[in-house]
Order: C-alpha cells, then structure tokens, then sequence
C-alpha cells in the first residue's frame, strides 16, 4: 500500500503546538518549501545540462518568531538520527561570521542564515518535514528554501528574483554542509508549480513548465531505505572528473562537447572517465527529448528515456546499487509501467515510476514481492514550489 503523506495543515499545526510548548507563545510567521522527484536528468545539472523534476507533496515546514536581541533557538521535530534537536545560534555581528558546526541539521538552517540577501534578525524556530530524510528526494534543499522562506517572512524581504533565492540555498549547502551540489533541488523547492514538471536549463538557471495532469498517468516514488555510506567523496569526485575533461576538451562545461567530440578524445582518456562523460552527453540530450515526449503526452517514448537513463547511470556513471537496480527491474515488468529509473544522486534512496493510473495497486504488490529489503511507496502529483503560509 501506498503511504499517507501527512497534510500542510496537520504539519503547521504540530509545529506550531510544539513551538508553544517550546518557548511559551505562538508562532507568527512560517514558510514551507517541497522535496523533489527528478523525472530524468541526473547528474546533469553541475555540467550546466538540463534536469527535469518536479515539486512533491512532501514538505518542510518553518514556523517562528522574532526575539530580542541575537541569539537564535531551532527545534526540530524530524529525527535526524542521534543529533541533539535544539541548535542554538548567534545572528552574526559585524566582524563575525557564522560556522558550521554541531549538531549537523541546523548547518542548512545558519547556511541560509548567512547565505540571505538582507538583514536577518534574532528568531525562535521550529521546523517540521514530511520528507524522507537521506531518501534521494531532497530533504535538504527542503529544509534550506523552507528556512529562506521563512526568513523572508520574518524579515518582511520577499526575493523577487527566484533563481538568487535558489542559488543562496545552494551556496548554503556547499558551505555549511560542504555538499558541492548542482541547482536542481533547490531551484525545483523555489519554483515547483501544481499540475506540471519543471525542465530547467542549470546553465541559464531558467525553467519551463510541462504540464503532467493526465488522471491516467501516476508517478510512483519507491524509497529503497537503504543509503550506502560510500566514503561521502563519490559526488565530488565525480564533480570533479566532469569538469576536469570539459577543460581538457576545450569545452566551458559538458553541456557544450557531444558524443562526436568525445570520441575524438577517446584515447587521452581513461575508459572510466570516458563512460562517466558518456553518460552525462547522453543524459542531457536524453533530458531535452524527455520534455519533449511528455508536452506530446508521449508516455511510452518517456518510459524508455527513463529506462536508458537508468542503465547509463547504472553501467556508465556508477552510482547506482543493487538495491535500486532490483527496484527498476521488478517495476518494469509490470503491465502498465511506461518506465522506471533511480532518481537523485544515487547509491541508495528511491526510483521514480511513470505508470498508468490503474496500475499502481499491483506495481506496488510485485515491485514489493521482488525486492528483498521492505520498501516504502508514495503516489505523487506535482506539486506547488516554497510560499509562505497565513497562521
Ligand atoms: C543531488 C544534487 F544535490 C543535485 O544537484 C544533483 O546533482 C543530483 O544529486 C544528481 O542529479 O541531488
């Protein structure tokens, strides 16, 4: 069976009740800001290609109030594993400047503190997320463009430019969480619209809407729970081999070279990182037809794109595991599924389903019966991008 994804009200409503007992009276403003499921494009977004996710249902929420002074107090409510839930903080002075530090959650929160563009004054907080955490879906840009919202608010300092708002959230995570992302997550969290996925250009960092509302087409998220510890270098590195062969080939990013150049380059490369560049020439190209097939409510063209995307991060990229190969694999062999792939960085976390309406009971039942692990699922439409919320 599918999971019941909690409603915004009943999350205001918790974190609100919690804030009271917290610090003794209510909250004033809140923001809230969605996770993300990327329909294809992976591992393109840091070569300046194209992504193509959309907003979830599953959201962060930020409620809160100003205080006297500059010290700050965050709970949250979501168990990030053993960390201590209160963070306390200072609203950096003049000649002083916040740091990363412990415990690990509230390092997105003062990311975004430092990362505002204005003034941020002294606040209470609490924050609260239906999101999986660690699930490939984005729990952390989540929670990054929840807080900026929220700021925001309790500044009375609405961005009125989106891609800055989602460039600060980045910045945040590579500084205090020293996560070298692209600007997908966050860029989807700002702009995310109901009805549609968002195509975006990471190098323009512009989007285009692509409506997804036919009632006979599902998208089914299948969280794998499991997330390999890798040694945490597998995206930098993988960063950093993308832009180094860019530069080696004379090209600003891989957006720029195609398959013809690579080829031509074939023998000054090793043949890992000749498969790593194949992947993400194939993947833009595969990225930009997906979006296309979708606005043509092409579902079948979509689910083989979704496919060949799987097996070119599985077999070329390399940051697949057998956990979610077993997942792409039980999902594709049910009647009724146009495609499947993992979705996010990888090595663990969830695959995204493109499926007719009617066959989501009996996907869920045999994708369940195969996979040797328990999974979790979710039926998600797509969904509205960060806005703050009226207490
Ligand atoms: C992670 C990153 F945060 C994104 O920027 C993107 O690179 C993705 O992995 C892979 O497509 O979610």
């Amino acid at each position: 069976m599918a999971t019941n994804i909690p409603s915004i009200n009943d999350l205001v409503q918790q974190a609100s009740s919690a804030y009271k007992t917290q610090f003794g009276c209510e909250p004033e403003v809140a923001g809230r800001a969605p996770g993300r499921v990327n329909l294809i494009g992976e591992h393109t977004d840091y070569n300046e290609g194209f992504v193509f996710p959309m907003a979830l249902p599953m959201v962060t929420v930020v409620v809160g109030s100003k205080v006297e002074g500059d010290s700050c107090q965050v709970l949250t409510l979501s168990p990030y594993l053993n960390d201590e839930k209160l963070a306390n903080f200072n609203i950096p002075s003049k000649n002083d400047t916040l740091k990363p530090g412990s415990p690990k959650w509230a390092n997105y929160v003062k990311g975004v503190v430092a990362k505002f563009i204005g003034t941020v004054p002294a606040f209470n907080a609490v924050i609260i997320s239906s999101v999986p955490l660690g699930g490939g879906v984005s729990s952390s840009a989540s929670l990054e463009v929840a807080m900026y919202t929220f700021l925001e608010e309790l500044a009375g300092q609405r961005t009125d430019n989106p891609a800055k708002k989602a460039i600060a959230c980045q910045m945040a995570e590579h500084e205090f969480a020293g996560m070298p992302c692209g600007i997908m997550d966050q860029y989807i969290s700002v702009m995310g619209k109901i009805g549609h996925a968002l195509l975006i250009d990471c190098r323009s960092v512009e989007g285009r809407l692509v409506p997804l509302t036919n009632p006979e087409v599902a998208i089914l998220i299948t969280n794998s729970n499991v997330k390999h510890e890798l040694t945490g270098s597998e995206y930098p590195t993988r960063r950093k081999q993308c832009e180094t062969t860019a530069q080696l080939m004379g090209k600003k990013s891989l957006r720029d070279a195609t398959l013809k150049d690579l080829e031509g380059f074939k023998d000054k490369l090793d043949a890992e990182t000749y498969r790593r560049i194949r992947h993400v020439i194939t993947e833009i190209s595969r990225t930009d037809e997906a979006a296309t097939a979708l606005e043509n409510n092409d579902y079948k063209t979509f689910g083989q794109l979704m496919i060949q995307s799987h097996n070119s991060l599985r077999d070329d990229y390399e940051v697949s595991c057998p956990e979610l190969d077993q997942l792409v694999e039980a999902a594709i062999d049910v009647e009724g599924v146009y495609g499947s792939r993992m979705t996010g960085g990888g090595f663990g976390g969830c695959t995204v389903t493109l499926l007719k309406q009617d066959a989501i009971n009996k996907a869920i039942d045999h994708i369940q019966s195969r996979y040797k692990g328990k999974a979790t699922f979710f039926v998600c439409g797509p969904s509205d991008g960060a806005m703050p919320i009226k207490l």
